[in-house]
């Protein structure tokens, strides 16, 4: 069970209010798979990902980008159940997907530094650490059903 402020709870529901899952979504996903490219493998079924910019105009990776956003959501929405709200996601990355969990930092990551272009000056250090911390949550949370 983790424990959260208030600024920590008020933060995180500010952050996904502000961001357009559109727009930090795709640009997430796409900077993990050109910054990290071994991710790439997981992706084999979305076609051209040959490089920078065929990973950010592909229609398919915007697509994922959305859905892991939406998923994102769901652990907002649950902020003290995070690690049972992603019990069914968790199996799936294990078992179906079978992606390396050290890879889920490297998404989260990427996710803080576009949210940090988003947010500008408004992403404070405190308002970085709170994501952060949110982000470790998701992470360990995804990791759970590994074995
Ligand atoms: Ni992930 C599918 C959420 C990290 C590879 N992923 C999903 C789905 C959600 C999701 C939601 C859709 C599930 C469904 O269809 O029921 N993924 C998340 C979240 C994170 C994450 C919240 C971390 C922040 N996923 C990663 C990483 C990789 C990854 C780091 C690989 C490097 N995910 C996948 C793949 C799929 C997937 C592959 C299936 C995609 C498809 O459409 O075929």
């Amino acid at each position: 069970m983790v424990a959260w402020t208030d600024f920590e709870r008020v933060t995180i529901k500010d952050i996904f209010s502000k961001i357009d899952y559109e727009v930090v979504g795709p640009a997430a996903i796409s900077r993990c798979l050109i910054v990290y490219p071994w991710t790439q493998r997981y992706f084999a079924g979305f076609g051209n990902l040959y490089n920078a910019a065929a990973i950010t105009s592909n229609p398919k990776v915007a697509a994922h980008g959305k859905v892991v956003m939406q998923g994102l959501e769901k652990a907002v929405k649950n902020m003290d159940n995070i690690k049972a709200t992603f019990t069914e996601l968790s199996t799936l990355h294990s078992e179906k997907l079978q992606v390396d969990p050290d890879n889920f930092m490297l998404l989260g990551d990427c996710l803080a530094i576009v949210v940090a272009s988003q947010l500008g000056e408004d992403f404070t250090p405190e308002v970085h650490a709170a994501f952060q911390k949110f982000l470790a949550v998701v992470v360990s949370s995804l990791r759970r059903q590994y074995y």
